[in-house]
């Protein structure tokens, strides 16, 4: 059972608050993963229309041998820290490996849930009992800092599941550049990005026919609901996923269906609606090849290895600093 403190739902509140008072009116796609967020993001994983879990996936259990080699590159030991890491089906390919070829490493999940992380640390201890696992709770930012000082063994840093796309491009660029400022010249960052691809694919993957994707998207009105004391009515909302391949974005939004009006308690105040007005709700940014480039060498690093499906569909991509 999720609790947040009183802190986060002030920061919600805040954000909520912000965000629908802009134009277009926005809710941030990071407070999707209440309880049920994260049930629902788990089913989607598993739909047919995703097709960016499988890739990752393949790629990881088809090129296993050669990433442990690219992120151990001559060194005897290494610290893998993987930022955000959910529940950790494809970090487990690697460490399985990586225990087999008996490299001396530890492993330090971290995300912004303990939840997720307890129950990540209990399902690894019991399938790996000789792993050493060290899980950081937090957020991204303040887990990159605790790393400044940390040992000079070299770190490999993962971001997977194309959760980078999540992020604007003015704030993937900050967050690339804050981890330069943590890594020394032998550190590496290892990303997941989902490639440009056909955009009837694209977009079948985030308006799957079974409408989980949108019962995602609505269950954060749900959430507002329940931790701010609103009344969203959710059948008033549709959800609407559009790609746009010039910018390679996919973005999703709640439409009001109608001209309607919601009050917000722990805000103290209602929000208009008119007929048809779009929320905008995340950005799943796709890249092509020269957008990891610029993004690598506007943030201080060169692309070291890259590890593709073979349907070029995704890319994980090793980084070094420069
Ligand atoms: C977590 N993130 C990378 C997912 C994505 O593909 O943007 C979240 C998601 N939204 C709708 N479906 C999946």
């Amino acid at each position: 059972m999720e609790v947040s403190t009183s802190i986060e739902r002030t920061q919600f509140a805040e954000d909520v608050l912000r965000g629908l008072t802009s134009t277009p009116k926005q809710l941030s796609s990071r407070y999707f993963y209440d309880d049920e967020g994260s049930r629902l993001f788990i089913e989607i994983m598993g739909l047919p229309e995703y097709y960016l879990t499988r890739a990752e996936m393949k790629i990881f259990t088809e090129q296993t041998e050669a990433i442990y080699a690219a992120f151990v590159n001559g060194s005897d030991s290494l610290d893998l820290i993987e930022l955000g890491a959910g529940d950790g089906t494809k970090t487990a390919v690697l460490i399985e490996h990586f225990l087999k070829r008996r490299l001396d490493f530890t492993y330090s999940p971290t995300d912004i849930s303990q939840e997720a992380n307890d129950a990540l640390q209990a399902r690894f201890r019991d399938k790996f009992p000789d792993l050493r696992i060290k899980p950081h709770t937090g957020d991204y930012f303040k887990v990159l800092e605790s790393l400044r000082n940390g040992s000079d063994r070299r770190k490999v840093l993962m971001f997977l599941g194309s959760n980078i796309g999540n992020f604007s491009q003015e704030k993937a660029l900050e967050f690339f550049r804050s981890i330069r400022s943590v890594l020394n010249a032998n550190d590496r960052l290892f990303i997941g990005f989902d490639m440009q691809k056909d955009p009837r694919v694209i977009v079948r993957a985030y308006d799957d026919p079974l409408g989980v994707t949108a019962a995602f998207n609505l269950n954060l009105l749900r959430r507002i609901n329940r931790e701010l004391d609103a009344d969203f009515d959710l059948t008033k909302f549709s959800h609407y996923a559009q790609y746009r391949p010039l910018e390679c974005a996919a973005r999703s939004f709640l439409i009001s269906r109608e001209k309607q009006s919601v009050t917000i308690k722990a805000l103290d105040r209602s929000f208009d609606l008119e007929q048809w007005e779009a929320i905008f709700m995340e950005i799943s940014q796709k890249y092509t090849h020269a957008m990891i480039e610029e993004l690598a060498s506007e943030s201080g690093f060169a692309i070291e290895t890259e590890f593709y499906d073979e349907e070029n569909f995704y890319i994980d991509s090793l980084w070094r600093p420069i």
